[in-house]
């Protein structure tokens, strides 16, 4: 049964950046998330149509967030050194977006699912083939008559933006090769929980996975959680291993990860109207916060235009009236606005933020890097605004 914990209120498509001339046609939904008391599984309660997401105009790019790059190319070479078969390893990534973990492996044996069409093309043109469709049952048979069976499934950040789970499931199993693995990872619930960072909770992302309700969705399917690797991405995600039922060990991390959530209160509904009432408080406090600087003659700016900015932005009710403008790397996403609340977003060489006073961390997941390359700016008396774990300013 779905229990709602949760109303994030009205929200447009958190990656759809606008021009002027759309601001009329902008899509809203409301956001709500709940608890499934069956499979522990948290979810928001109307999902948006994939196609609206993932499209042609699809702006965010692995290759962006130099970070990510870097991941990608040590989790490939971990996956390669400790499971795959020297001679011959059949790859499958579901969602390769601009190729960045997919480029570390042969292009004779690894085929890419990527349904936004802009980034289709980018892998298309490395030589990898790419099938331009959503991951489904009848995508899964057609690879296998295709291609043949994955000896590895690799998804980041992608899985817990599929609405129907069980078919997920379901069509990697078709495809897995009897010895296969299926590797994901996507942030990580208890994380969110932890550290308040609601902002992960957005149309894209229509479930927030904890180890218990993957354990229960994938076993249904005939899949079987092996490890789970903690990981500091993304404010905290866990990778995810999983095979054919019974045909791998179990490790001690699935144990470990299934214990700590359940000490937690993963299961237990009363953990969730708690994370409501922190997440309230959170945006009252943050607008506060704003609003005072604001009316004391501050300046405020945010670095990173991100999915997690537009989900705060509109929860708190935060406009250009309070943040002049956002910068990020992204070219799709300079010289747009952000969705729903349509604040500016430039290029960061675009301005000088010692201009500023504060600036407010819409990658706050990325806090290190960006507090490392804007040195100059806390010299200058600048300070960072921050919601997670709880609002606050520091230097
Ligand atoms: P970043 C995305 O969310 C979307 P977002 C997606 N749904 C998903 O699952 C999660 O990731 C996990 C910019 N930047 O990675 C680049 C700077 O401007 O936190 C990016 O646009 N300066 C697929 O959007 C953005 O910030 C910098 O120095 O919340 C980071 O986006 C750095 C490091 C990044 O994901």
């Amino acid at each position: 049964m779905f229990k709602e914990f949760l109303d994030l209120g009205r929200h447009p498509i958190a990656n759809a950046f606008l021009k002027e001339e759309d601001f009329d046609d902008e899509f809203f939904f409301d956001l709500k998330v709940g608890l499934d008391t069956d499979t522990k599984l948290v979810s928001i309660k109307n999902f948006v149509e994939p196609e609206r997401i993932f499209n042609q105009d699809y702006p965010y790019n692995t290759s962006n967030s130099f970070p990510m790059i870097e991941h990608f190319r040590k989790t490939a070479d971990m996956l390669y050194n400790e499971y795959g078969n020297k001679t011959c390893y059949r790859v499958l990534e579901i969602g390769s977006n601009s190729g960045t973990f997919i480029e570390n492996f042969s292009k004779v044996d690894s085929v890419c699912v990527e349904p936004c069409g802009n980034f289709a093309e980018v892998t298309e043109g490395m030589g990898y083939k790419t099938y331009v469709e959503f991951w489904t049952t009848e995508l899964a048979e057609k690879i296998l008559s295709n291609d043949g069976y994955r000896d590895l499934i690799y998804a980041a950040n992608c899985i817990c933006h599929i609405h129907d789970l069980d078919d997920t499931f379901r069509a990697v199993k078709k495809l897995l090769s009897p010895s296969g693995i299926f590797v994901f990872e996507d942030p990580s619930l208890l994380k969110i929980l932890e550290r308040g960072s609601y902002d992960q909770i957005y149309d894209e992302h229509p479930h927030v996975f904890s180890v218990t309700a993957l354990n229960n969705l994938l076993r249904r399917n005939g899949l079987q959680i092996f490890r789970v690797d903690n990981l500091s991405v993304h404010g905290g995600s866990n990778r995810i291993y999983a095979c054919h039922m019974d045909s791998c060990l179990v490790g001690d991390s699935v144990r470990y990860n299934l214990q700590e959530e359940s000490v937690f209160g993963i299961s237990n509904f009363e953990t969730y109207e708690i994370f409501a009432d922190r997440v309230k408080n959170s945006k009252e406090v943050l607008h506060r916060k704003l609003s005072n600087l604001k009316h004391n003659g501050k300046e405020i700016m945010c670095i990173g235009a991100t999915a997690k900015s537009t989900t705060v932005f509109n929860y708190c009710g935060i406009g250009p009236d309070l943040v002049s403008v956002i910068t990020d790397t992204t070219k799709d996403k300079q010289g747009m606005y952000s969705p729903g609340v349509h604040i500016p977003v430039v290029p960061r060489e675009s301005i000088n933020l010692t201009d500023y006073d504060y600036a407010y961390l819409g990658a706050w997941n990325f806090k290190d890097v960006i507090a490392n390359k804007e040195r100059e700016f806390v010299e200058n008396g600048g300070q960072f605004i921050t919601h997670v774990p709880q609002v606050m300013s520091f230097s």
